[in-house]
Order: structure tokens, then C-alpha cells, then sequence
């Protein structure tokens, strides 16, 4: 009997995807999509009360279970605390979605703000360490997994007053290529996704509030949306076992690589 009951308890487990930055924007889109798709769902972010809502909401609309967990991936203390203490039904994590990230500051070189640079390095690349290292040995165990990581066209040709956002999203693009060849051997697919631009919170995050700066990025665009990001975050997640997509670069048909735009008039 014991036995029927736990196979049956496998048989009907869902999938588990562990999304960083899923408060906003490209994490949010992804959790929705996932949670349309049946999988399960560990959501983090800063931001506590956007969490609960969020976890409220998709159990509501998908019937299926959301864990929201709150740290700053800046902390490794933290990260390591909260991944740490995962319930052991939440440990076998199929999916990593490395979204949480920032632009802060366009700023020339010399007029750039260096504790901007230092929080976009500690959230780009150190935070997507810390997640990766806290979340691997589950990952591990299972003998199988998938590791999302959230790049950008920024991370494949610098453009100018992008400096240390290009930086730190060059890292990224270093670290899922090194990322792929390291955990070959453990059957652990790793994919880059670089998108152009998006309409979410990002611009306004970057120009610190100001709505109207942020605002005319878009101008004479029709940019990304945060679920067109998502649908193609889950197509390369759904595929066959034996199927890696490597790297995705999307933008919206307006723009190619960092530079070139064809804006309305
Ligand atoms: P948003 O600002 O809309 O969302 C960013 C998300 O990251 C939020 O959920 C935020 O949550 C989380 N986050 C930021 N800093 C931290 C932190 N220190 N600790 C934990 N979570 C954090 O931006 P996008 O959705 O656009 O950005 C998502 C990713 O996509 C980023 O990595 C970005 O670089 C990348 N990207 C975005 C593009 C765009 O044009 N929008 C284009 C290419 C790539 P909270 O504030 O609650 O902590
Ligand atoms: C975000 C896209 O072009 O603003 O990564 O850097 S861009």
C-alpha cells in the first residue's frame, strides 16, 4: 500500500523551476508561463509582498503549488541560507532560471558611478554564482537538470555608455559557455538567452525613477515583451531530453545587435 502511494505520489509530481527575479518583467512572464505549463514553482526576489501575490495568484489560476522565498542575491550568506533550508520536496529542482539582474546608470566612462558598477557586478555575476553554486547539488543528485541563464544583446557587442553593464553580462555569456563544458559530464544542460529590448521595469530601474528618460528607450519602438522572452525561455526548456539549445539571441524585429534600430519616424 505504502508503496502504490509513493509511486503514485511520483507518477503525478510535477516539475520544479526555480526562478530568480520573478517579481518583475522577464522572471514574472516566466513564472506565469511555467505555471501555465503545470510546472511548480520556487519564485525569489527582494520584493516580499509581490512574491505572495504572485504565489496567490498562479495557484489560483493553475492549481499548482508556488514557493516564494525572499533574499538578495547580492548575499551569499543568504542565498546559501535560503536555498539551504528548501523543504525536501522543493530540492529536486529541474529548472534554474538565472533572470535576477540590473542595469543602473548610461554614464561615459568617467562619469560613471562606481557603486552602480559594483551593484550591477554583485547582482549580474555574483548573485548568478551564488544561486548556481547553492542550487547544483540538488542537481547533481538528480543526475539531470537545466540551467537558464538571463544574458542580453549587451553581452555579445558593447555599445557605448554601456561599460560595466556589458561587463557584467559579457560575464555571463562567459560563464554559461564555461557553465555547458563543466557539466557535460553530469548530463546538466546549460542556455544562454540574450535578449534586445525589452518593455519591463528595466529601464526605469536603470534611470532611477525617471519615468521619462526610461520612457523614450522605446521611442519609436515596438519592443520585446516580457512573455515573448518567456515563451522562448520555455521552448528551449520543453525540448527533448537529448535536444541543448546553446544560446538564444532575440530582439524585436526593429532592432538588430546592439546599435542598429529602425525606429518609426
Ligand atoms: P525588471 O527590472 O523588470 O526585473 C528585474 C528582476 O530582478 C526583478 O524581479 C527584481 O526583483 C530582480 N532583482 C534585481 N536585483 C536583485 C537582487 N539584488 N536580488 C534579487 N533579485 C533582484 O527587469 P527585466 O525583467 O527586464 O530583467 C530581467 C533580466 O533580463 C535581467 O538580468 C536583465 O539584465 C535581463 N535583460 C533585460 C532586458 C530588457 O531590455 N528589459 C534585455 C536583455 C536582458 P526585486 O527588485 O524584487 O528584488
Ligand atoms: C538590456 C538591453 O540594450 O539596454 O540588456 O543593454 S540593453
Amino acid at each position: 500500500m505504502v508503496k502504490l502511494i509513493s509511486i503514485h505520489y511520483f507518477a503525478t509530481m510535477k516539475k520544479i523551476v526555480l526562478i530568480t527575479g520573478a517579481t518583475a518583467g522577464i522572471g514574472k512572464a516566466c513564472a506565469e508561463k511555467f505555471a501555465a505549463e503545470k510546472f511548480d514553482l520556487i519564485i525569489t526576489g527582494r520584493r516580499q509582498e509581490r512574491l505572495k501575490d504572485i504565489k496567490t495568484q498562479l495557484e489560483k489560476d493553475y492549481g499548482i503549488d508556488v514557493l516564494p522565498l525572499s533574499f538578495d542575491v547580492q548575499h551569499k550568506a543568504a542565498v546559501d541560507e535560503a536555498i539551504s533550508s528548501l523543504p525536501e520536496r522543493w530540492q529536486k529542482i529541474d529548472v534554474l532560471i538565472n533572470n535576477a539582474g540590473l542595469a543602473l546608470g548610461k554614464d561615459s566612462f568617467e562619469d560613471a558611478d562606481i557603486t552602480d558598477w559594483e551593484t550591477m557586478l554583485n547582482t549580474n555575476v555574483h548573485g548568478l554564482l551564488y544561486v548556481s553554486k547553492a542550487v547544483l547539488p540538488f542537481m547533481l543528485k538528480n543526475k539531470k537538470g537545466h540551467i537558464v541563464n538571463m544574458g542580453s544583446v549587451a553581452g555579445k557587442e558593447v555599445y557605448e555608455k554601456g561599460n560595466v553593464y556589458c561587463a557584467s553580462k559579457f560575464a555571463v555569456d562567459a560563464i554559461t559557455k564555461s557553465m555547458r563544458i563543466d557539466l557535460l559530464k553530469d548530463n546538466i544542460k546549460v542556455t544562454g538567452i540574450n535578449p534586445g529590448a525589452v518593455e519591463t521595469e528595466f529601464s526605469l530601474v536603470r534611470f532611477k525613477g525617471d519615468e521619462k528618460t526610461a520612457g523614450s528607450a522605446y521611442d519609436g519602438l515596438r519592443p520585446l515583451i516580457a512573455k515573448d522572452v518567456a515563451d522562448t525561455v520555455f521552448y528551449c526548456v520543453n525540448l527533448p531530453e537529448h535536444v541543448c539549445i546553446n544560446d538564444v539571441v532575440i530582439t524585436c524585429t526593429q532592432q538588430a545587435g546592439t546599435y542598429y534600430f529602425n525606429k518609426n519616424k
